[in-house]
């Protein structure tokens, strides 16, 4: 049953226009018959007011330290819950930032603190997840999100599978029903109401769920180690293999095998392995560059010699045979593994156009449950801009083809330098023989470390 409070909330939105029934051409193409604007009440003090006592009200047995509104329409209202309740409010600036500036939390808060999100409308949930992860990122949590008005199909499970709890006040149901009652809309808006509503449910669009743990583990690695460097280990044998590994184990962010090159491989090589990585905190990542049918990959990745997902906490995949390739290796839903996608190889001549590259974004982007992020080169920092720009958010860009004393070799490969990968864009570069060619691995490690993080220090400064 709905309130008075809620009901009376109800006309006055409809009576100054922040519910409007007719045409709307939405952002998807799609004509809706019915759009809710609730920038205008921000000049209604009194219903502002009455949002905000119905809100405290469905908080009121919910846990929280701090009130945060998402900007701009739910900031004012936010304000005025966090007055009421005399709990402070703090809220994330709008102002897109690119991953690695930390999105900028504006008030005070504690490492550990749990915000309520207030928003003042849920469609699919989908855009609520950045502003979760961007709490998430600087150490805070979040586990309920109070939204004014409700018109999504099913926003409260989307949420829920990113743990957070959906609390409605009031919803697209309630309106209609309200507004029949009062003749204040006919038989056959509800009608066309519902119908459009149901064409929803087949419509929807691909929904982002929140970062996987391997992409939060590698960006809490990069602040909390200070390094951005992955070590590509292309030796042939295990000695060579730790003899560079173990000295620099805390300079590094991942490390990258090419497990089926050594020739002394067997099982002890993984034990070693794996333990120095839990050790000195960093991830492994297989470059095993997965490309063919889903059936075949999802045997190479879990069987065979070299057992590739019971130790590589992430892997490259091609998607030059399709999605089904992700789909195939990740088909049993393992925890805590990833993969990144290969968008622009660092090889002269290679055939990732453009367009290939764009695609791959795009359909790396529906699944963030596996995929961490892509693998791009370019040569320029301008070159790298641009492709950082179309990386979804919540994605990391790694670049490969990174030396600090070559330009290229004589089988293609093309190098930039570490300052140019960062500068770019790019959140991780990958440097092989730069390092394990080097006559003193580990002091050479420490360059292109030192490198890259003043790159990325420069970065955060500019954005
Ligand atoms: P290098 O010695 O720093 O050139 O080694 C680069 C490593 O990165 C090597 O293992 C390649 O297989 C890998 N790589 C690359 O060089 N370029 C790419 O586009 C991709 C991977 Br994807």
């Amino acid at each position: 049953m709905i309130t008075d409070e809620k009901k009376d909330i109800i006309r006055q939105l409809y009576k100054i226009g922040a519910i409007k029934f007719g045409k709307f051409k939405l952002k998807s193409g799609l004509i809706s018959p019915f759009y809710f604007d609730l920038r205008l009440i921000v000049s209604y003090p009194d219903l502002m007011d009455k949002f905000a006592t119905e809100l405290c009200k469905q908080i009121n047995n919910l846990k929280f330290d701090l009130v945060t509104g998402i900007p701009y329409t739910a900031l004012p209202i936010a304000t005025l819950v966090s007055s009421k309740l005399n709990i402070p409010l703090v809220y994330i600036r709008k102002e897109k930032k690119t991953y690695g500036t930390a999105q900028k939390i504006e008030g005070q808060y504690n490492i550990g603190d749990t915000v309520l999100v207030i928003d003042d409308l849920i469609t699919t949930g989908s855009s609520k997840v950045e502003t979760i992860a961007g709490f998430e990122s600087a150490g805070l949590k979040v586990s309920d999100i109070s939204v004014a008005i409700d018109r999504s199909i099913d926003g409260s499970d989307f949420l829920a599978k990113n743990n957070v709890k959906l609390h409605s006040l009031i919803t697209l149901n309630d309106i209609i029903k309200l507004l029949l009652e009062d003749g204040s809309i006919s038989d056959s808006q509800v009608t066309q109401i519902i119908e459009f509503q149901s064409t929803q449910v087949n419509n929807k669009e691909p929904k982002k769920l929140i970062k996987n743990n391997i992409t939060k583990r590698l960006e809490n690695l990069i602040e909390s180690k200070k390094t951005n460097l992955t070590v590509s280990l292309d030796v042939t044998t295990q000695s060579e293999f730790f003899n560079i590994l173990e000295p620099i184990s805390d300079d590094i962010l991942m490390v990258k095998t090419h497990i089926d090159i050594l020739s002394d491989f067997d099982n002890g090589f993984i034990n070693k392995l794996k333990q120095l990585s839990i050790e000195k905190d960093f991830v492994v990542f297989e470059d095993r560059k997965f490309a063919d049918i889903g059936n075949t990959v999802y045997h190479q990745y879990n069987n065979g010699i070299f057992n590739i997902s019971d130790w590589a906490d992430a892997v490259t995949i091609h998607l030059v045979a399709g999605n089904g390739t992700i789909k195939g290796i990740f088909k049993d839903n393992p925890e805590n593994k990833s993969s990144f996608l290969l968008a622009k190889m660092s090889s002269k001549g290679n055939l990732m156009d453009a367009n290939y590259t764009k695609t791959v974004f795009e359909m790396g982007a529906n699944y963030p449950e596996y995929v961490s992020g892509f693998i791009g080169h370019d040569n320029t920092v301008e070159g790298l801009k641009s492709l950082k720009k179309e990386i979804p958010s919540g994605f990391l860009l790694l670049t490969p083809g990174v030396s600090l004393s070559s330009s290229g070799d004589d089988l293609g490969q093309q190098y930039i330098t570490a300052k140019t990968a960062i500068l770019g864009g790019s959140d991780i570069i990958i440097v092989g023989r730069g390092i394990c060619k080097h006559s003193n691995p580990k002091q050479s490690a420490i360059e292109y470390r030192d490198q890259a993080w003043e790159a990325w220090e420069e970065r955060q400064e500019k954005d």
